[in-house]
């Protein structure tokens, strides 16, 4: 093949963008079905509360009332969603759909269907609720108090159960006895709202004649939606049909069924119709999951030729009223990935699951990884600032150098591949600049370096089983190269934004050898798509359905190199497949070409191949088709180091974000250009943690950021114009092509890198800076209570 004809490592511009910009999506809102009935919530205006009563006669003598289900309606309907990670110890299985007891404000109680979105929501607002309060438990501390009000029965003290990870305590006893510095900081990650361009929605179809339910779903996770639904409706798994069209966003908010999603569900089969429902924005706000909400005791452990001997954290997971069908799974990965790219004698850190009178949280880009991040690099600067190194020479110190990869850290996750040290030094060099000689005497100006891992691959089925998560890892695809030579990947993987569908065709393309759009992608259909429980999480999706794709194509391409062969009297060794232009600039030929200036193309040899000739020139079967069920022998490892550079405002405690450079090793690059997208993407998503973002309730537990004007995410102008990405490559060892993901990475390091430039530029302050956001006023605070400003 010529250099042309290569894809893997080109910027193609990802393929449906131009559709989404000029309008062209379908998300869910934009789905029309036959005799559609619109659904509305009856949701809980208090953070805590017995529902006493559920009296919706007003609403159902409104002829425009179709179906009120409330708490009892819903508890013969619908059964509770399955839990798929619990803690050790956690008392609440899973998360029910019919309740008689509001455990956060916000919380669907019943579901009324009607003709029209506003007659919904009218009637919702005429059932009447007789609601008996109970003490709201709004924070962890709360939650955690002596005689504290019970949220769930049978968690003890609101604790939904522990778990550690890492080393023996002795070890970590003994790290800690020999240090010549221990650092042990207070960290607070507070809840955020993942604030998807889209928020959820669901369009759900029940045929009573067939039996078959079809929903459309802002999901990211089709399969396990269908999975859950299965559950809780009691339907049989051939029954249920979960379609995700254009889906706007994710970060992690659309894993899991939620149960207003349930409840559009059951009400369709109730009624043997359709019911839509789109969720608003001020819905989003209270009844969508959210992310983070962690708090830490950690510590650190350093030699005095500053070494690290132990890095140790106690982990508190507000976990609100429910652990979801993950729980804690995020905070557990912080404890997985606490030690980071760096060398210590022992790390370890215990987890514990607290419920309080909150929406329940989950999943959000990063997965625990942005707060293992955060802990640990601000701890790491810390330990510097004692030691008097600076804090970049210190990181290098301890990395993980190449030449000790493979490397098992204290919780057993093994990095495969990669170079940590070049990365940082790239990140440390780019960063690297005069200060800007008009700075005012009130402004401090100062860079830092912060490093990470990136879990990727996400998971080997043997690992998935180790931990007792109820979900398969592997990913599967199935290639097929159609009669008249185009080629159709099905994945169960799907697109959220990201581009995947593009990435993966790239890869069919460098595997069979074809021109890029000779290949289409299609993902999102429970029926099309190989089964896929984790789909778009977790930066797995190249590297798993990517992987699977270069095999399968392999093994097609290598089949269609033998037909080609045994058409033109050769062995498939003598054949080579060339591209060629034609008189139509946008439809090459691709063809076979044998000893003797003997052709034939690519087209006539599927074609063929459809007709059954050639059968003897097979090893196999007939079908132009390959299905790889890809299960990684193991995980594998991305990793960065971003920079940034701050200026703090001493006046008004104001941080602004003035550079920012983010090296990263993902491994091979399918597309550079949607690569640096994710990046850019995340670290923007980052930045607005590490400086405006909470999701904020009130002392009786009621939301108090229920719209953008309460809520600031990241604008343009708070991007740095000087915003520079890079990459390294080390090809991942694991996965075949080489791949690593990225989806999370860009999103890692940001709170880690500011809370660390600001702490450079503002040495006295440093030592506060473990909680996020670093508001201005937090900011403030700290430099008042320092005597600065
Ligand atoms: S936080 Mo992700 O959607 O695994």
């Amino acid at each position: 093949m010529t250099g042309e004809h290569r894809h893997i490592g080109r910027s193609v511009p990802p393929r449906h963008h131009e559709r989404l910009v000029r309008g062209g999506g379908r998300f869910l809102a934009d789905l029309r079905a036959a005799d559609v009935l619109h659904a509305a919530f009856v949701r809980s205006p208090l953070a805590h509360a017995a529902v006493a009563g559920f009296d919706a006669t007003a609403a159902r003598r409104d002829p425009r009332c179709a179906l009120v289900l409330g708490p009892d309606g819903l508890a013969g309907r619908t059964a509770a969603i399955p839990t798929v990670w619990r803690l050790p110890g956690q008392p609440q299985e899973s998360i029910p759909v019919a309740v008689h007891t509001a455990r956060y404000a916000g919380q669907p109680l019943g579901i009324v269907v009607a003709r029209t979105p506003t007659a919904a929501l009218d009637l919702a607002e005429a059932v009447r609720l007789d609601l008996a309060p109970l003490p709201p438990v709004p924070t962890v501390a709360d939650a955690l108090a002596e005689h504290a009000p019970p949220v769930v029965p049978g968690a003890a003290g609101n604790e939904a159960g522990r778990i550690r990870f890492g080393s023996p305590a002795e070890e970590i006893a003994a790290a800690l006895a020999r240090a010549a510095v221990v650092v042990e900081r207070e960290f607070t990650l507070p809840r955020v709202h993942h604030s998807p361009l889209e928020p959820r929605g669901v369009l759900a179809a029940y045929e009573a004649g067939t039996g078959l339910l079809t929903v459309h779903a802002s999901s990211q996770s089709p399969h396990a939606m269908r999975q859950d639904l299965c559950a809780v409706l009691g339907l049989r798994a051939d029954q249920v049909r979960v379609i995700a069209p254009d889906v706007g966003g994710s970060f992690g908010s659309k894993v899991f069924l939620y149960p207003d999603e349930a409840m559009v569900c059951a009400a369709a089969v109730a009624l043997g119709g359709a019911v839509r429902w789109v969720e608003s924005r001020a819905e989003n706000f209270t009844g969508a999951y959210q992310g983070r909400a962690q708090q830490a005791t950690a510590r650190l452990a350093v030699s005095g030729e500053g070494r690290f001997l132990a890095f140790d954290a106690d982990l508190l997971a507000d976990l609100g009223a429910y652990a979801t069908q993950a729980g804690a799974g995020p905070h557990q990965v912080t404890a997985l990935t606490l030690q980071g790219p760096y060398h210590a004698d022992a790390a370890a850190a215990t987890v514990r699951g607290v419920y309080t009178t909150r929406v329940p949280t989950g999943a959000y880009r990063g997965y625990g990884m942005q707060e293992a991040a955060f802990i640990r690099e601000r701890l790491v600067d810390e330990a510097a600032r004692e030691l008097g190194l600076a804090p970049v020479e210190l990181r290098l110190r301890n990395l993980i150098r190449p030449q000790d990869l493979p490397h098992t850290t204290h919780t057993g996750l093994t990095y495969d591949s990669g170079d940590y040290g070049a990365v940082l030094r790239r990140a440390a060099a780019l960063a690297e600049r005069p200060p800007p000689p008009d700075d005012p005497p009130w402004v401090r100006r100062a860079t830092a370096v912060v490093a990470a891992v990136e879990i990727s691959a996400f998971a080997p089925t043997a690992l998935l089983e180790a931990f007792g998560i109820a979900w398969s890892g592997w990913e599967g695809v199935r290639l097929r190269i159609n009669h008249d030579g185009t080629v159709t990947v099905h994945s169960g993987v799907i697109a959220v934004g990201q581009g995947i569908e593009t990435s993966l065709a790239q890869i069919a393309a460098e595997g069979l050898g074809v021109p890029l759009d000779w290949v289409r992608v299609e993902l999102g259909d429970t029926d099309t798509a190989p089964h896929s429980d984790l789909s778009a999480q977790a930066s797995r999706a190249l590297t798993l359905a990517g992987g699977a794709l270069v095999i399968a194509a392999r093994q097609l391409a290598g089949r269609m190199r033998a037909l080609a062969a045994g058409f033109l009297e050769a062995e498939p060794e003598q054949v080579t497949l060339r591209i060629a232009a034609t008189a139509d600039p946008s439809s090459p030929e691709a063809a076979f070409h044998g000893a003797g200036g003997a052709r034939i193309t690519w087209r006539e040899t599927a074609h063929r191949g459809y007709r059954g000739w050639g059968r003897a020139h097979r090893t196999d079967r007939i079908r132009l088709e390959e299905s790889v069920d890809f299960d990684p022998p193991q995980l594998t490892f991305a990793h960065g180091a971003h920079a940034a550079e701050v200026a703090v405002d001493l006046g008004t405690g104001r941080v602004e974000v003035t550079g920012y450079w983010a090296v990263h090793d993902s491994g091979v690059l399918v597309n550079p250009l949607i690569a640096h997208g994710q990046i850019t993407g995340g670290i923007a998503q980052g930045l607005g943690q590490a400086l405006t973002e909470e999701a904020r309730v009130d002392g009786a537990g009621l939301p108090v950021t229920r719209s953008f004007r309460e809520y600031t995410l990241p604008a343009a102008q708070d991007i740095p114009e000087d915003l520079v990405v890079e990459h390294l490559c080390t090809p991942s060892t694991v996965i075949p092509g080489g791949f690593k993901g990225l989806g999370e990475g860009g999103a890692i390091l940001p709170p880690a890198a500011v809370a660390c430039a600001v702490a450079a530029a503002v040495p006295e302050i440093a030592h506060t800076l473990t909680s996020l956001p670093l508001t201005p006023s937090r900011v403030r605070a700290a430099l008042r209570a320092a005597g600065i400003t």
